[in-house]
């Protein structure tokens, strides 16, 4: 049979399977299909499962259906990706104009990360009834002229919701951002009858708490539009080191057209003159912002892969 993965900790997944939920285990020490990762599957998972006769409501995973995507990170202890959600249409990337303030330097990041993993970004920023910044503002109106979706909304107040509900419709997305810049509070004002639980910015300043721990893939239905939301845990630092340095300024869509017309075909965009990006940037075409976060991200990265 085949069901997906509705959420799961190291040996023990709910499946759906239909209307019904089965209770799995992974038949023996490594599931097929999923070696390499940190953890085996992530919500959004296609399995084969079998059901266990013997005891009703609980099965056996024999295999996993090769992924459309993965939003992964890299987990840092395991020196293995994570996959936080599987076979997702769009990754919103979760902002706030103020608290927390923005970080633009997290999008990048995010952006990049959809990039190399094939999934649609939606830049999302919630807590739009507070006062956004003219650098907010402006650097959001960046994001639009590179190619990038956005959406203001309000998780407080209610505004923007139905123009991200028409975008999302019919999808299933994943949340990710910085731990306080409401992903909770979207999620439970999105799927009627939820109420994880929120938390006090001060709570998640001082000891860094994250709240939500395990990943869930949540179906709602309202006003009969569908839509499927994966709530990730707070992530402080989206380490990339999967990406290959040399494959950096195709993953950003502003330096991609420009990253083959250099005077060195190796160019490292740094230094190097007739540098067509480091031109871009004196242009005003490329964001100096982003070409900030462009040499943060190389530094982190190694040349191999
Ligand atoms: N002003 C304002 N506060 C919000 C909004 N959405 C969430 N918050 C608050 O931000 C804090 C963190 O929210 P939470 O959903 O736990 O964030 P998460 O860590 O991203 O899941 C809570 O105190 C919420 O009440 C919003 O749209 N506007
Ligand atoms: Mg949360
Ligand atoms: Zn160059």
């Amino acid at each position: 049979m085949t069901g997906t993965v509705i959420t799961g900790t190291k040996n023990r997944f709910s499946v759906e399977c239909g209307d019904a939920l089965v209770v799995c285990g992974i038949k023996g020490k490594v599931l097929k299909g999923s070696v390499g990762f940190y953890n085996p599957l992530a919500p959004g998972d296609t399995v084969e499962f079998s059901l266990d006769d013997g005891s009703p409501g609980t099965g056996l995973i024999t295999s996993l259906v090769e992924r459309r995507n993965a939003f992964s990170r890299w987990n840092i202890k395991g020196d293995k990706p994570q996959v936080l959600a599987a076979n997702i249409d769009w990754l919103c990337c979760v902002a706030t104009p103020d608290e927390p303030p923005f970080r633009p330097r997290f999008l990048d990041r995010c952006l990049v990360l959809c990039e190399e993993a094939g999934i649609r970004p939606l830049i999302v920023l919630n807590k739009a009834d507070l006062e956004i910044s003219e650098d907010v503002e402006e650097r959001m109106a960046d994001f639009e002229r590179i190619g990038y979706l956005t959406n203001y909304v309000s998780a407080r107040t209610g505004k923007g919701i139905p123009e991200f509900v028409s975008r999302i419709a019919g999808s299933t997305v994943a949340f990710v951002g910085q731990s306080g810049v409401g992903k909770t509070s979207l999620l439970n004002l999105l799927c009627p009858g939820r109420s994880y639980r929120v938390s006090a910015l001060v709570e998640k300043y001082g000891r860094g708490s994250h709240t939500t721990t395990l990943a869930r893939l949540e179906r709602a239905s309202v006003d009969g539009r569908s839509y499927s939301i994966v709530d990730t845990p707070g992530i402080r630092n989206l380490a990339l080191t999967h990406v290959a340095r040399s494959a950096l300024a195709s993953l950003m869509p502003e330096f991609r057209e420009l990253a083959n017309q250099c005077s060195y075909s190796d160019c490292s965009h740094t230094i190097e003159p007739g540098c067509k990006i480091m031109e871009a940037v004196y242009a005003g075409y490329i964001h100096e912002d982003r070409y900030e976060s462009f040499l943060r991200i190389r530094e982190e990265l190694g040349d191999g892969y």
